[in-house]
């Protein structure tokens, strides 16, 4: 029979057959695809087995009746412990065709908490027996006699490990345990290593690097703050086809020795002597010593939460350049964050040296001042036999620029690869429009992404910081979305950032919070600013738009009403917030001179941040049905909101701070009645035109600017601002050559010099928070927060002045959205849209008239598969079901709007 319904990209907790999972109801989700518009899923049936052939079904939902095909549980069921289920899936849509059985999937549960799980001991080196820096190195040997069916290693570190067995790494994943807030929470990995035993005689090993455990951290330098030791936890279980298990454990009985990597830290690079190099069985360099057994918690222990940091892409170096200093550099081209791996021939002990820069200075000389403290340096200490590879393994440089220190005269570009390291999430979001300048911007918001999201959402990947900078991740955590499934990414970070909450609900400056982990402990100024500390309620409630997830919601709700305690709790009238430290509108253009607070008053951005929270607390009360809270909430926001206009709003209703930033805030949390609103829109269209059409917000005001702007009316305004390339704007820095977005509007200024070394990177994502805009207004893509996740979909597009097409996509939890636009002389607008299958959209055609729009050539009347259709002012909204549409019209001569002057692009 010809189907044509199928069910494909089976994922389990967002993730492709994932291993070692430790949840008790593990969620299913899938795409249905159909040639037939309008489809939408009546049953679905799940099937589990233990066996890839499915002959002996553990678990059955049979035919059931929903349209839910996303984060589906299986009732009544619950997982074994280190189990592989795999798991098939059909579904039904109201068209009454049926699929065939999807591809098989799974999903493989770890220790699930069990009492038998770390049978395993902590062990680490004797420090009698190693006394330099280098990182050490773990073993043991053991023999295998029997035919082996299926193997796991189940293991942890303190600090970074890497695994070896039989002389071959052990799966894909760098920085690994990953990091997390260490002394609460600590993350184990599952690998399957069934292929790579061997009967006879096995060797297992792992290096511990010192990582974010014990290596340096924070911009202080400090090391050791989460301890002193490197740790392993390992144990390998082993099925034998006999139907025997038998597990191999860290213990007393391991052996350790130093190892080539003579030093290794994260924000200083590596030291590697070659000739220090053995072969994990032998002993010719190093002797083989006893190791310690580790008194160390194993409650803290979780399964990994995270998707891995895997290597992603590699680039090629594009020149080598010789400074104006003779300094030989390598351009890689782009900015990036990984590492360099490279080839050489030389003689023995001779030594080279790998620096890393993320700019060259005005004259053209390689520029570190702006890592701070953080050396990059890879160093490298050749064998002299053949040719020799290296790269690094417990490190990562931020940059674009290598400068090569040792190397021969001759340099061939194809012995250097740049590898691209980063948290392994799946990309979603693609968008290119007819303007050049626009796309390198979207690529430069992409780059900044990809070099900090490594593990953790961090503000920079070069200097002596590259932190969890709360008030960061909440600006960009929905641009970051569209580009990449995040949904596991920000899990694992915010469950950190719940345990490191303090106990008065207050929320670190940065996730893991370094001080509440060291015996510091809290300060007075090391927690809790306002737009920084709120990360606590806009990402997860982020998170449950952009991916329906109503489980993380329910898990940091707590943490959501524990913060909007804290701000209650601060000074003497609960509805404003006016005291404490708060970083403002971080890097606005109009602070003080020499100042990083933009000018916007700080209570006024913590009252409206107040205000906001408790609006987004109030929708999550109202998602899991906790009407007294909704309740309380609602009252609470309207005090917070009296009090607000009270203290910041003229009685005329003139806005009290006369900043941009104060403008957008209050517009886009709707703190305003509507004289105020009015003339607080009109004045922002003046605040802009005054500041000569460009904007002078900070990272607080600017991720609202354009969003705010397309929404009261000064649409054209926000397009001005986009194409401004003049200083300051977003496309300045692409003009000068960016490839990442960069942490100063002004980090390279127009004559060539450059913000002070104290604080520039030229890697944030910070002001990359304009992609939302670009993907939600510009393409239009958005979902709809009453039915999250995409389920309905709505396709605004925003045409504007100097753009001539848009072709954006986004991969929701449902399949692929499209949303192209043309906009062709003649005033002849193209519209392509795709829903997915399972999902309802709307379209909003804008400048059209309902009578000439066409769809596919016919008339809007004559289509079957339209559902409803609206003429709001001169746009045409279009209700419909899953599908590829295409509507083409005449744009009104009215609509100004659409009118599109070429702009020069590069
Ligand atoms: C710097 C960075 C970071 C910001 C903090 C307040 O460390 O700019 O992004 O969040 O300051």
């Amino acid at each position: 029979m010809f189907l044509m319904l199928t069910v494909s990209h089976l994922r389990c907790e967002y993730r492709i057959n994932p291993i070692g999972l430790d949840i008790t109801s593990p969620r299913l989700s899938w795409h249905l695809q159909s040639d037939l518009r309008n489809c939408v899923q009546s049953d679905y049936q799940i099937q589990l087995s233990r066996t890839e052939d499915m002959a002996q079904i553990e678990w059955d939902s049979g035919k059931k009746s929903s349209d839910q095909s996303i984060h589906v549980e299986l009732e009544h069921w619950v997982p074994e412990a280190r189990t592989r289920y795999y798991y098939r899936i059909r579904a039904w849509d109201r068209a009454g065709d049926e699929s065939d059985w999807s591809e098989i999937a799974y999903f493989e549960t770890g220790f699930m908490g069990s009492e038998d799980a770390w049978q395993a001991e902590w062990i680490t080196v004797d420090p009698s027996s190693q006394q330099d820096e280098s990182c050490p190195r773990l073993r043991t040997l053991f023999e295998l006699k029997k035919p082996v069916a299926s193997a796991r290693i189940y293991v942890t570190a303190l600090g970074l490990y890497e695994l070896h067995l039989n002389n071959q790494r052990v799966g894909e994943a760098y920085f690994t345990p990953g990091w997390t807030s260490y002394s609460k929470r600590l993350q184990y990995q599952v690998y399957d290593v069934t292929d790579q035993l061997q009967n006879g005689q096995n060797i297992l090993g792992a290096y511990l690097g010192d990582g974010w455990y014990k290596g340096h951290l924070g911009w202080e330098k400090k090391q050791k703050i989460y301890g002193t030791n490197a740790g392993l936890l390992l144990e390998l279980h082993i099925h034998y086809t006999d139907g025997s298990e038998e597990r191999i454990i860290s213990d007393r009985n391991w052996k350790s020795s130093p190892s080539a990597i003579r030093s290794s830290d994260i924000y200083m690079g590596e030291t590697y002597d070659a000739r220090m190099e053995s072969e994990w069985q032998d002993s010719s360099s190093f002797q083989w010593s006893p190791v310690r057994v580790l008194d160390y918690s194993k409650e803290i222990i979780i399964a990994q939460e995270n998707v891995p940091v895997t290597p992603i892409e590699q680039i090629k170096p594009i020149t080598l350049l010789t400074t104006p200093l003779g300094e030989r550099v390598l351009d890689m081209g782009q900015n990036m964050v990984g590492w360099v791996r490279f080839s050489i021939q030389g003689e023995t002990g001779h030594t080279v040296e790998l620096l890393h820069a993320e700019i060259l200075d005005h004259k053209g000389n390689f520029y570190t001042e702006n890592l701070r403290g953080a050396t990059q340096c890879i160093r490298y200490t050749l064998k002299g036999v053949g040719v020799e590879a290296y790269e690094p393994r417990f490190t990562f440089q931020g940059f674009r620029y290598v400068k090569l220190i040792g190397f021969p005269d001759e340099i061939r570009l194809e012995d250097f690869t740049g590898v691209v390291l980063h948290s392994n999430m799946e990309r979603t979001g693609d968008f290119k429009s007819s303007s050049s300048l626009v796309n390198q911007l979207h690529h430069n918001i992409l780059w900044g992404q990809k070099g900090n999201f490594v593990d953790v959402p961090t503000d920079c990947p070069q200097r002596d910081e590259r932190l969890g900078w709360t008030g960061d991740a909440q600006m960009f955590i929905r641009t970051s979305s569209y580009l990449m499934n995040t949904a596991p990414f920000f899990t694992k970070w915010l469950r950190d950032l719940q345990a490191d909450q303090g106990e008065d609900g207050g929320i670190p400056f940065y996730v893991p919070d370094l001080r509440s982990s060291t015996s510091d402990g809290w300060g007075d100024t090391n927690h809790s600013s306002a737009a920084w500390g709120d990360a606590a309620v806009i990402c997860p409630w982020t998170i449950y738009e952009m991916y329906g997830d109503v489980r993380l919601l329910a898990e940091q709700y707590d943490s959501m009403k524990r913060w909007i305690n804290y701000i209650h709790a601060q000074g003497e009238n609960p509805y404003l917030w006016n005291t404490g430290f708060h970083f403002g509108d971080w890097l606005g253009l109009d602070s003080k001179p020499d100042s990083y607070i933009g000018a916007t008053d700080k209570d006024f951005v913590a009252t409206a941040f107040y205000a906001y929270s408790v609006s987004l607390t109030r929708k999550a009360a109202e998602v899991l049905g906790h009407t007294e809270d909704v309740t309380y909430y609602d009252k609470l926001h309207d005090n917070i909101v009296a009090a607000f206009q009270n203290e910041f709003v003229t009685p005329a209703g003139k806005l009290a701070v006369p900043t941009q930033t104060a403008h957008v805030l209050a517009l886009h949390f709707d703190l305003l009645d509507s004289t105020a609103r009015k003339r607080t829109i009109d004045q922002l269209g003046k605040l802009v035109a005054d500041a000569g059409n460009h904007l002078t917000t900070g990272f607080v005001g600017t991720p609202y600017l354009n969003p705010v702007l397309s929404d009261t009316g000064h649409h054209d305004l926000a397009y001005t601002l986009l194409f401004q390339e003049d200083y300051p704007s977003w496309l300045y820095q692409v003009t000068q050559g960016a490839t990442t977005v960069w942490e100063h509007w002004d980090g390279i200024r127009e004559d060539g010099s450059l913000w002070s070394a104290d604080m520039n990177s030229f890697n944030h994502y910070a002001y990359g928070a304009i992609g939302e805009w670009l993907y939600r207004y510009v393409a239009g893509i958005n979902t709809d927060e009453h039915k999250p996740g995409f389920h309905i979909v709505h396709i605004e597009p925003k045409p504007g002045p100097g753009l001539e097409w848009v072709e954006a996509s986004f991969e929701t939890m449902y399949g692929s959205v499209t949303s192209n636009w043309y906009r062709r002389d003649n005033n002849e607008m193209e519209v392509r849209v795709t829903i997915p299958a399972n999902t309802t959209g709307t379209v909003l055609l804008p400048g059209a008239d309902v009578q000439t729009v066409l769809e596919n050539g016919k008339a809007l009347a004559q289509v079957a598969d339209i559902h409803e259709i609206q003429t709001q002012a001169s746009d045409v909204r279009i209700a419909l079901g899953s599908g590829s549409y295409q509507f083409t019209y005449k744009v009104l001569e009215a609509d100004q709007a659409l009118h599109v002057q070429k702009v020069e692009t590069v």
